[in-house]
């Protein structure tokens, strides 16, 4: 059988949804042919005939899925140092917000921005991730705020995919916060987002999922279902940001709209948990964002594991409360702040992040069929990924079998 690339003398972690752990393979073989993974498993096992253009010998390196960054807001101008230093001298986050800083700050500098600066200015982060070997990407527009500017936003994004090998799905914020010209009339800014904003960048295809932040200093349950109802008139799969700094219920809502995730989950209750769980949304932790506003409050993982909640991380990149672009860290945070296991974490940036992402049957695991996307890494064992913090031991990154 003939295919365009094979890794030999490898060790992987398939991830593979059938398989214990993270589906080890100690003497294993990936083969690509167009992009995809036609074998991943023991050498032993591989066919016979199988030859390939090109040959790598791994060196008993560790393969893993390229790995998977399924929430963040990568997009956006400016910088909120200011603000962190403001919040080194005593100042909270929602005391920033209320004052009209906080996402307001970022979505004045956003304004500004044309479209080609905007790709400029989030190039560097971009290019960070993909050194630590990420292949799938999603990316949040809210930095915006009216037809125009969200939608330059989301073409600054579509334009990095262009720019880089990178496999993208966008997700359209417009309920992240109120805009100046709505300040007092949130909802009528809902109705905006529901009745113009959203149809015509879904319209556009743009969008491939709709989030809102559901938060005393953002939207209201109320507010949040209304968006919920104008995406599932476009088709559109849901995801939210929810309980992070209180108690919305939000988790139970979007549940109850089959959403894709939710996300952050520190104050969530086991209504919420249980919901998620009937519902089969994905938890995506963000411990970037936990540590970054030194929070206190920890995510229920001993609950959610329990009732069987799947669990994906992800880097919450974004200015104001997670300025993060490394997903190696983020391991390490979640092992380390919220206990969660090597496994547990690995895991978290694959295949759970490809579910947050409705992408499981494309990316996220080394099974014969998904994109041939791999992280081939200098470490022998999982747990070096974890372990460490700040040494980024990627060797190679492909990204549809290149
Ligand atoms: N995601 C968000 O949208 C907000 N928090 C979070 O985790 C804040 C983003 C910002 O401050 O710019
Ligand atoms: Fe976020």
């Amino acid at each position: 059988m003939h295919c365009d690339r094979i890794w030999r003398n490898a060790r992987l972690a398939t991830l593979a949804s059938g398989a214990a752990g993270l589906g080890l393979v100690e003497r294993g073989l990936v083969a690509s042919r167009e992009g995809l993974i036609i074998y991943a498993g023991p050498e032993a096992d591989a066919p016979e005939d199988l030859a390939a253009t090109h040959n790598h010998d791994c060196d008993g390196r560790l393969i893993t899925p390229g790995l998977i960054d399924c929430h963040t807001h990568l997009v956006y101008a400016g910088t909120r140092s200011g603000e962190f230093e403001q919040r080194l001298n005593g100042v909270s986050y929602e005391t920033i917000a209320q004052r009209g800083g906080g996402i307001l700050s970022t979505v004045n500098a956003t304004r500004m921005a044309s479209e080609t600066q905007l790709v400029a200015e989030s190039l560097p982060r971009l290019d960070a991730l993909l050194a630590e070997g990420v292949t799938t990407l999603e990316i949040k527009s809210g930095y915006g705020l009216s037809l125009e500017h969200e939608r330059k936003q989301l073409r600054a994004a579509r334009a990095l995919g262009r720019e880089r090998a990178i496999t993208l799905s966008l997700t359209f914020l417009g309920a992240h916060a109120v805009p100046p010209e709505f300040v007092g009339r949130a909802d009528d800014y809902i109705t905006e987002v529901c009745d113009e904003t959203l149809p015509d960048l879904a319209r556009d295809g743009l969008i491939d999922a709709v989030d809102a932040f559901c938060e005393r200093i953002g939207f209201t349950r109320e507010q949040t279902q209304r968006v919920f109802e104008a995406a599932k008139k476009h088709g559109l799969r849901v995801k939210l940001h929810a309980e992070q700094l209180s108690d919305m219920k939000g988790a139970a809502l979007a549940a109850s709209f089959g959403a894709l995730s939710a996300d952050h989950l520190e104050y969530i209750d086991d209504a919420g948990i249980a919901a998620m769980a009937k519902a089969g949304t994905v938890a995506v932790l963000l411990p970037g964002a936990f540590y970054f506003l030194r929070e206190t409050r920890v995510p229920p993982i001993e609950s959610l594991r329990k009732q069987g909640v799947t669990m994906a991380l992800a880097t919450d990149c974004n200015p104001g409360t997670s300025p993060l672009t490394s997903p190696l860290l983020v391991m390490n945070m979640a092992a380390t702040l919220f206990r969660m296991t090597v496994d547990e974490c690995l895991i978290g940036v694959t295949r759970a992040a490809s579910q947050a992402l409705g992408m499981a049957d494309q990316v996220g695991t080394l099974e014969a069929g998904k994109q041939c996307d791999l992280a081939v890494w200098n470490v022998a064992r999982p747990a070096e990924l974890v372990y460490r913090l700040g040494l980024n031991p990627l060797h190679e990154r492909v990204w549809r079998g290149q």
